[in-house]
């Protein structure tokens, strides 16, 4: 008899693409980053950095520059779990676009709470889960291949969502759809995205230098607010990050990892196309 049909994770060719580009990405400036603690990134960093790094003797300034990056990408993961505020002991999260895992470790370790960790990246999500293992914390932290925009998890089964600039990948109707089905009343959501600003009048150049370099699609400021609100989400909180992780820009543009979409974001920042977005939803 055949089996009841089981949609496939994979479900068009851009989705196939964003998978084929994620799951062969290994740039330094992402793996060197992660050997600094064993916690990988795929985000980008807030705060000031040290300046001091960029005098360090030559043979150490490099791994300075990257330790100090580093930091600064912790730092930006932090800022986002502070906008969950409370969350129970063994409530459960969920990290939309988990990457190699680096927030759900974080999330884990500061609310004791069990995470899943979706992507369309089936070697990311090796990845992370080998690093679960290894930190020991396998039981309580997962990751799967699916997608984060029909994950098949229980309905209402989440204290809250994440999305760490995963959103441009997306439809974000479907999106929010999905979360508003998978998120209990009450329960949260949390967001750090690049969006584009509407004011300016539509993507400007550098921001489709930057959606060329990850095949992305970033949305406009609006649609968020229209889309959360579409779908039974209540904004709570919008910071905009912008003049907080310009430094990180600006570090990276001098460090040896550099990938060539610095100067997109640096100018795409400065001249006010593009903001960094921390956005918090409330699910009524
Ligand atoms: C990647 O992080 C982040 C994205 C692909 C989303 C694009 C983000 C915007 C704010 C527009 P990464 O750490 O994998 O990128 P990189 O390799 O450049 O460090
Ligand atoms: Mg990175």
């Amino acid at each position: 008899m055949a089996s009841p049909t089981v949609k496939p994770v994979l479900r068009t060719d851009y989705q196939r693409s964003v998978a084929d580009y994620w799951n062969r990405e290994k740039d330094p400036v992402n793996i060197k980053l992660g050997e600094v603690d064993g916690l990988y990134h795929h985000h980008y960093g807030l705060g000031q950095y040290d300046p001091a790094v960029l005098e360090a003797p030559l043979a150490v300034r490099d791994q300075a520059i990257i330790a100090e990056m580093h930091r600064l990408e912790t730092a930006q993961a932090e800022v986002l779990l502070d906008a969950f505020g409370d969350v129970p002991v063994r409530g459960h999260l969920m990290d939309g676009g988990s990457g190699r895992g680096g927030t759900s470790f974080m999330a884990n370790a500061r609310f004791g709470a069990l995470v899943d960790g979706v992507s369309i990246s089936e070697q990311q999500v090796a990845f992370a889960n080998d690093q679960a293992v290894e930190r020991d914390v396998a039981d309580q932290v997962r990751f799967h291949f699916k997608n984060m925009l029909d994950t098949g998890f229980e309905t209402g089964s989440f204290n809250g969502i994440w999305t760490n600039e995963t959103t441009m990948y997306v439809d974000l109707q479907q999106l929010y759809g999905e979360f508003a089905r998978l998120i209990a009343p009450g329960g949260r959501y949390v967001c750090i995205t690049g969006c584009y600003n509407d004011l300016t009048g539509g993507r400007s150049r550098a921001v489709s230098q930057i959606d060329q370099h990850y095949i992305c699609n970033i949305h406009p400021r609006s649609e968020y607010f229209r889309a959360l609100a579409d779908n039974g989400f209540v904004p709570i909180s919008v910071v905009d990050l912008t003049p907080e992780t310009i430094p990180y820009w600006e570090l990276r543009a001098k460090s040896s990892v550099a990938t060539g979409v610095e100067d997109p974001f640096l100018t795409a920042y400065k001249e006010g196309s593009f903001h960094y977005l921390l956005i918090v939803a409330d699910r009524i």
